[in-house]
């Protein structure tokens, strides 16, 4: 693990504020040995200032699912259905047991939401007629963090939200379906952690496993933009805790009218903690074109969007297939 420097004088300590972040020039960033250090892998270990993740679990859990963002239930349930998510999972949350045998709310049942120009799982693209308004406060918080790491023309288009429990994984994929690759891939994590495998341009080549806790961000671009990753496992966080500690911290309580976070009540911070205590939420925010690019033109039947399908490269963890790991065993 290497030192990664930052561009501390392209966000505003104002603005990163305003997004919930400490100063960048607090922030720490690391890189990989071997590997190209800008562009390329980035992690940043939480950079949140305290209360503030708190804003965005909620957003992931409250907001983002809401229509006209799309998620896997929209697959299998009718439009009047899915329309809130949140207030049809409340009291099932609220007096949820530790039994697994009790029945599962909705939002436990979410498994990933898109924004913005919405991923088509099946035809594995984007395109101009199936998208929405990307929301504002995540596109402001992609904004200073892609800036920081250098990116300061970063337009969040797309996002994908993957809701994780522990018997969750997410199985070995590039993404590669935004058309410029030239911008990075920014990536949230809150809740329980997890292992994250980044491997390399080839499937089969040797991944490197990584802690991913609540709070952390990664940034993929340059060379790492296109390699190849995955998340073999879910995991309570390291503190042993119902909750990480940076998840426990309260509110701040001198939130300024200018930032976008905003205050979440103790009714709604509870069913956020009683998610979040089985659960890991993984936001990712790509940009799909370049300034001035448009989509090409697809013959129809592949740009309609296919609402049957719920495909994704979710994996339940008896079918996780670990090529590297099995052979490595
Ligand atoms: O959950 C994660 O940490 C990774 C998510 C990811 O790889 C993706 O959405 O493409």
């Amino acid at each position: 693990v290497v030192s990664s420097e930052l561009s501390i004088s392209s966000v505003s300590d104002q603005d990163a504020y305003r997004a919930g972040l400490q100063p960048v020039s607090q922030w720490k960033a690391y890189g990989l040995d071997g590997y190209p250090a800008w562009p390329g892998f980035i992690f940043i270990p939480n950079p949140f200032l305290p209360g503030c993740q708190r804003h965005w679990a909620k957003q992931c859990l409250k907001v983002y699912p809401q229509k006209p963002n799309v998620c896997n239930l929209d697959m299998h349930m009718g439009a009047e259905e899915t329309i809130d998510l949140w207030g049809q999972s409340q009291e099932c949350l609220r007096n949820k047991g530790s039994s697994k045998r009790e029945p599962r709310s909705l939002l436990e049942k979410l498994r990933w939401v898109t924004l913005g120009y919405h991923y088509n799982w099946n035809t594995k693209k984007y395109s101009a007629d199936h998208c929405t308004p990307f929301p504002s406060d995540l596109a402001f918080l992609a904004k200073q963090v892609a800036a920081a790491c250098g990116f300061q023309n970063f337009q969040a288009e797309a996002g994908i939200l993957n809701y994780y429990h522990f018997d969750s994984s997410l199985g070995i994929h590039v993404d590669e379906s935004e058309l410029d690759h030239s911008q990075p891939l920014l990536s949230f994590s809150f809740g329980q952690s997890s292992i994250f495998l980044l491997g390399g341009l080839k499937r089969d080549e040797a991944p490197t496993a990584m802690f991913m806790h609540s709070g952390d961000i990664m940034v993929m671009s340059g060379f790492s933009r296109l390699l190849y990753h995955a998340v073999p496992r879910v995991l309570p966080n390291p503190e042993g805790t119902t909750l990480p500690f940076c998840l426990e911290q309260a509110f701040p309580s001198d939130l300024s009218d200018c930032s976008v976070i905003e205050h979440c009540s103790e009714e709604d911070w509870q069913i956020c903690t009683k998610y979040l205590q089985t659960s890991r939420i993984n936001v990712t925010i790509r940009q799909v074109l370049a300034a001035g690019q448009s989509f090409l033109d697809e013959p129809k039947e592949e740009r309609q969007w296919d609402a049957t399908s719920e495909n994704c490269y979710h994996q339940e963890e008896d079918e996780v297939k670990w090529h590297r790991l099995n052979t490595d065993s």
